[in-house]
């Protein structure tokens, strides 16, 4: 189905300058949806007329303007252009420009106006002027509204070589790739044999009889669910031992170490889940990157309480003496929410920068699980099994990759377990397949470990 979603509607052919890839991605910021080319500067004019009479009463709107230096860029605002006289406020619009590959957001801030709505040419917060004067020109007045760096949005290029407004409307038709871009077998022997391997599994030193999972993320992206997820599976029943909830700030401020257990009388399974307070935007709130450090060497102990205010502070006589490899972070996951992926602030973006450095420098192994899979495409809540069948999903996991630097195979969906009060086949065996692929990643940690190792004493146990 590679239907060209950038209609023309007028008679005579009109061309976008826009990629697909582009294109695709830009729809990936405001969700499932379509976009119409309706004016074309280049074709129609660069005169604010012309722009009223193909953009007026459109509903919302994308503006995409290129310039000489190459430079995408432009805006989105949700509220239609009708020469109303009024002031128009709309918390939806933003800003995005191309930075590298990505389209890099910048949201409205808050109690600005995204416009005065007049027949003038369009413009972003009465700031960033398109078609200024009437001409191929882009112009900077300044302003509150939007954050904007002339520099990294354009280049500091006014002269524009094409600006485009493209109608925005819920796709009617979700798009769907004829095949599956993964393969799973949605069986209930896929379940249980993936049950069968976690439970046997082995941890490839012997020196470590647990793997210690971390899971980083923000506030409600859903670590202590998939905590809870993955208990209930192998509890035969649905269990919310980590206090989950949608609070703003993070619920979570004490460091927990969760074993797991292979039903109510059963062993402990061979993994420990670890989940962390949420990382917060600000620095001085949420998890330090110093005390995300101590977690990773296996310094904190469970239980420990967070202060977002003071980061923790090994108590020295431990700390003098390095932790045993069992007691060390084995597989670090990166817990996003697929729904937040493209309105992930730079300074949270950067934050997940400055840990996944400091993980890499440890070797340790990383995967991200991109949760809420469920509310980001209706065709995947409708039924999971439509999960590699989505195209939105697919660009969901090419952008997460791409904006945390780790590859598409190690980005891992799953949908956790939230109201329901029912395990279900499809929900179980997502999960399951995340939790047996962190377990080949610490193996392949605990690998290299074992060659790196000097020490002739854990030489041997390999
Ligand atoms: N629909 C849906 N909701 C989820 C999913 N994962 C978590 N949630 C909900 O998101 C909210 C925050 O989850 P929580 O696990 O507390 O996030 P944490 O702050 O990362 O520990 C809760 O209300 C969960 O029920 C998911 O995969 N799908
Ligand atoms: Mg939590």
């Amino acid at each position: 189905m590679h239907k060209r979603q950038v209609r023309d509607d007028t008679t005579n052919s009109l061309t976008s300058d826009l990629t697909e890839e582009k294109r695709k991605q830009l729809c990936g910021l405001l969700g499932n949806v379509e976009l119409t080319l309706l004016y074309r500067a280049s074709v129609h004019g660069y005169n604010a007329s012309a722009f009223h009479q193909r953009c007026d009463r459109q509903g919302p709107t994308l503006l995409v303007a290129y310039n000489h230096s190459g430079y995408i860029f432009g805006g989105y605002t949700s509220v239609e252009y009708a020469q109303s006289g009024q002031h128009i406020t709309d918390e939806e619009a933003f800003l995005f420009s191309f930075q590298g590959k990505i389209p890099v957001c910048i949201k409205i801030n808050n109690g600005h106006y995204v416009r005065y709505d007049d027949a003038g040419v369009p413009n972003f917060g009465q700031q960033l002027y398109f078609c200024y004067n009437n001409q191929p020109v882009v112009y900077n007045q300044g302003g509150g509204a939007f954050t904007v760096n002339a520099a990294t949005m354009y280049g500091n290029d006014t002269q524009m070589t094409e600006c485009e407004v493209y109608k925005v409307e819920q796709s009617s038709q979700i798009s769907a790739e004829e095949k599956p871009w993964r393969n799973v077998l949605w069986t209930a022997e896929r379940r249980d044999e993936l049950m069968e391997s976690i439970r046997n599994y082995k941890p490839m030193m012997t020196s470590v009889n647990q793997i210690r999972i971390l899971m980083i993320g923000p506030v409600g992206a859903g670590k202590s669910s998939f905590f809870n997820s993955i208990n209930s599976i192998f509890m035969g029943r649905i269990t919310s031992k980590a206090m989950s909830g949608s609070a703003g700030t993070s619920l979570t401020t004490q460091f927990r170490t969760y074993p797991v257990k292979d039903g109510r009388e059963g062993k402990p399974l061979p993994f420990v889940l670890c989940d962390t307070m949420g990382l917060e935007e600000q620095s001085g709130a949420g998890l330090d990157i110093e005390d995300i450090s101590s977690i990773l060497q296996g310094h904190v102990p469970d239980r420990y309480k967070f202060n977002p205010i003071t980061p923790f502070q090994p108590d020295e006589q431990k700390a003098s003496r390095p932790a045993s490899l069992q007691e060390k972070i084995h597989c670090v996951v990166y817990v996003i929410d697929a729904t937040k992926i493209s309105l992930m602030s730079d300074k949270l973006e950067e934050k997940l920068a400055a840990i996944r450095r400091k993980v890499n420098s440890l070797g340790i192994a990383q995967i991200v699980l991109m949760t809420k899979v469920d509310e980001a495409c209706s065709l995947v809540e409708e039924d999971l099994q439509s999960l590699y069948v989505s195209s939105y999903i697919k660009t969901k996991v090419q952008e997460v990759s791409s904006r945390l630097g780790v590859p598409v195979s190690c980005v891992l969906p799953v949908k956790n377990y939230s109201q329901e009060l029912e395990l279900e086949l499809n929900c179980d065996i997502l999960l399951l397949t995340a939790l047996q692929q962190m377990l080949n990643f610490a193996d392949d940690y605990l690998d290299d470990v074992c060659h790196m190792e000097s020490n002739p004493i854990l030489k041997s146990c390999c």
